[in-house]
């Protein structure tokens, strides 16, 4: 039997209740988080739409792997379990285990930020790229494809490159001062939007035209390659795992939070082809930073539950209703007419706020006001992913206006049911029922590095 929408490839043998709170408390509790999600505390979210990073349930081959876990300061046999997958996958030479996508961003990025004045170029930069990119003392400039802001309509992979502007930026800046370029699969920035096989070679052969290194910030590979399957002419029939591997080939480094298509609650993955005096420079680096360079601040056990998820992770049947959950939440805001990023992408539905409340300003945070709007009519956490997350200038200090201002619920990994995501849909259907009564958010205080984290606000 076909059905739209493929019901869960699992039964549920272990349970975490969920606590529901009334509207007036949330409303209390809302203000005394300073009005920013994630100030609050989980225990007083009921369906936590935050972020698929970390939060997905474990299978029970996953909790088995991590009794074998071993503890080995250096050289455990868990190190070279987990080695021998990701070599495996991605046909890479060389592989460092970090404690979580950031970690790898940290000792990584700046081994190939070579004088001042550099740039790093991306499809779109992920917030804490961004961040270590800068921290790193260059600048980062994202390259996406016109496409990803055609928000209403349906492009088959709007997480693409922009090879027009990749080259024009690097004729512009000179290719010297490119440290790489990044390609971020899918682009979460701009939905958790696909890029194409065809996207990947062209890049690759723009980077390989002017000697720049290409990196993928792989955090939701597998997803990627399911779209690619279901959506690029010639992939069809094509295993998950041979169209990552052909993606993996037309880049020469991987960094990954392995918090998502790792299938763990913590982890992380730096692999390099075949350069082995940047595998030397960032082993070095890994040591004072995230730990010897075959643990990078994971447990043994940690490892073995990673080396396992990541096989899970490009399991079909896996794939399919992991996409199909976040279908059916785009599904059933699209049939109301929520406007939302279409089609939706791999692991989060993207509500534009920026048409849900036209009448607030970029910089009084359209998005935030309608996630806070979901928290307190539902207990709904979601996210803001606009001109707040963006931050400002690190040179002229301005606000940056970001072209998008979307609220992201995030679909952890097989966590939630179907019929968690109908109270989601009902909450923000209602909210965008009442949104001309939404309100901006001015600071009460903001934070200087990634402030969406930790600043307070006040409502206008
Ligand atoms: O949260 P980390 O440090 O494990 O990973 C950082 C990171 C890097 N790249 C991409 C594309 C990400 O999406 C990412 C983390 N994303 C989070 C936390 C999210 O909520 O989307």
């Amino acid at each position: 039997m076909n059905r739209k929408y493929m019901a869960e490839p699992y039964r549920i043998k272990m349970v975490e209740p969920i606590r529901e709170t009334t509207k007036e408390e949330r409303i209390t509790l809302l203000k005394n988080a300073g009005y920013n999600p994630f100030s609050l505390k989980s225990d007083d979210v009921y369906i936590d739409l935050l972020t698929d990073s970390g939060t997905g349930a474990m299978s029970q081959d996953q909790w088995a792997a991590m009794m074998i876990g071993d503890e080995a300061y250096a050289g455990s046999r868990s190190f070279y379990r987990l080695e021998s997958v990701v070599k495996n996958i991605t046909g890479y030479e060389y592989f460092i285990p970090v404690h979580q996508g950031r970690g790898a961003e940290k000792v990584f990025l700046p081994q190939l930020v070579t004088k001042p004045g550099m740039y790093y170029i991306s499809n779109i930069h992920f917030d804490t790229t961004r961040a270590h990119v800068e921290l790193a003392g260059a600048r980062a400039l994202d390259c996406v494809v016109p496409d990803c802001y055609d928000i209403e309509h349906w492009h088959d992979f709007k997480g693409n490159m922009c090879l027009e502007c990749l080259e024009n930026t690097i004729l512009e800046k000179g290719k010297d001062n490119i440290c790489g370029v990044i390609m971020t699969i899918t682009n979460n920035s701009a939905g958790g939007q696909p890029v194409s096989m065809e996207n990947m070679r062209e890049t690759k052969k723009i980077c390989d035209k002017y000697g720049i290194k290409m990196i993928i910030d792989g955090a939701r590979y597998a997803e990627n390659s399911f779209f690619i399957k279901e959506r690029e002419k010639g992939y069809q029939d094509k295993d998950i795992v041979d169209i990552a591997r052909e993606t993996f080939s037309y880049a020469d480094a991987f960094l990954m939070s392995a918090k998502k298509d790792g299938l763990v609650n913590m982890g992380g993955v730096i692999a390099i082809k075949n350069d082995r005096e940047l595998f030397d420079k960032c082993r070095t680096y890994v040591v004072p930073y995230e730990g010897f360079p075959t643990y990078g601040g994971l447990n043994g056990r940690d490892m073995d539950a990673l080396a396992v998820g990541l096989m899970e992770a490009l399991d079909i049947r896996y794939l399919t209703h992991r996409i199909d959950q976040v279908r059916y939440l785009g599904d059933r805001l699209h049939e109301a007419g929520v406007p939302i990023q279409y089609p939706v992408g791999g692991h989060a539905v993207f509500v534009d706020c920026k048409a849900f409340a036209p009448h607030i300003p970029y910089d009084q945070f359209p998005a935030l006001s309608v996630t806070n709007a979901i928290y307190i009519e539902a207990g709904v956490r979601a996210v803001e992913i606009g001109s707040l997350l963006l931050g400002r200038d690190p040179d002229t200090l301005k606000n940056r206006e970001s072209k998008m201002e979307l609220m992201r619920l995030t679909i952890p990994r097989r966590l939630y049911t179907y019929n968690h995501l109908d109270v989601v849909a009902d909450a923000v259907i209602h909210v965008y029922e009442h949104r001309h009564e939404l309100k901006g958010y001015q600071f009460d205080y903001e934070s200087k590095i990634l402030r969406h984290f930790t600043s307070t606000f006040k409502p206008i």
